[in-house]
């Protein structure tokens, strides 16, 4: 009998080692379709259990990804819908709205942004390749007065990470900066801060 349970046994054995290399194989293939699916989060002004912060309830929808890790005790990192992510940061382009740099500059704080702060090539590269080529956009630098550059988010101006147009600035009753391209590509222009032109905001990502 016991030597007729042998082969018995090896076949259960085998079926189980087979349910758990599935079972095991299902979880992870579960762990990365979580890990790795974007998640459109519907919070509206209304919505009581919104887990948005008072600043970022204005945009009635976030778009989110699994960041992976809880270090942070954070699990997810989100933009507003229709918001280009970039490294930390979210990025929105006005297509419709030319105004004052002034009036861009507050309509990206009614957004709990800010205008667009360049701090690399690979920002400028990125951002650049979703904007016309057409269009000027405001960015967040401005020279209160003797060429003394500011970023709007108090962070340093540091030359050596500038991307001036050959030539650029060069009026200092131009205050103001947008990004445009010229046959040479995309670079810096001061212009007028009254004139109009569009903008691009930009703000941290929202962690949940
Ligand atoms: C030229 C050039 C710029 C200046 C703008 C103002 C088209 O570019 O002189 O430096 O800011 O004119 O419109
Ligand atoms: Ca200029």
């Amino acid at each position: 009998m016991a030597h007729e349970r042998q082969p018995q046994g090896k076949g259960v054995c085998w079926t189980l080692s087979l349910w758990s290399v599935a079972v095991v194989s299902i979880l992870l293939l579960s762990a990365c379709f979580i890990a790795s699916c974007v998640l459109t989060y519907q919070l509206t002004m209304d919505n009581p259990n919104g887990r948005l912060s008072e600043r970022h309830t204005n945009h009635s929808s976030i778009s989110c990804v699994s960041v992976g890790t809880m270090v942070s005790g954070k699990a997810w990192s989100c933009c507003p819908k229709d918001w280009k992510s970039f490294g930390p940061n979210c990025y929105f382009i006005s297509t419709t709205s030319v105004a004052s740099w002034k009036k861009s500059k507050g309509k990206c704080s009614s957004m709990g942004a800010h205008l667009l702060v360049i701090h690399s090539k690979e920002e400028q590269d990125f951002i650049t390749r979703i904007l016309d080529k057409q269009t000027a956009y405001f960015i967040g630098l401005r020279d209160p007065g003797h060429r003394q550059w500011r970023w709007v988010d108090k962070t340093p101006y540091n030359k050596s990470a500038t991307f001036w147009h050959k030539g650029e600035p060069n009026n200092e009753n131009e205050q103001c900066v947008v990004i445009n391209h010229r046959p040479a590509g995309w670079g810096w222009n001061d212009v007028f801060c009254n004139h109009g032109h569009s903008s691009v905001c930009q703000m941290n990502k929202i962690y949940l």
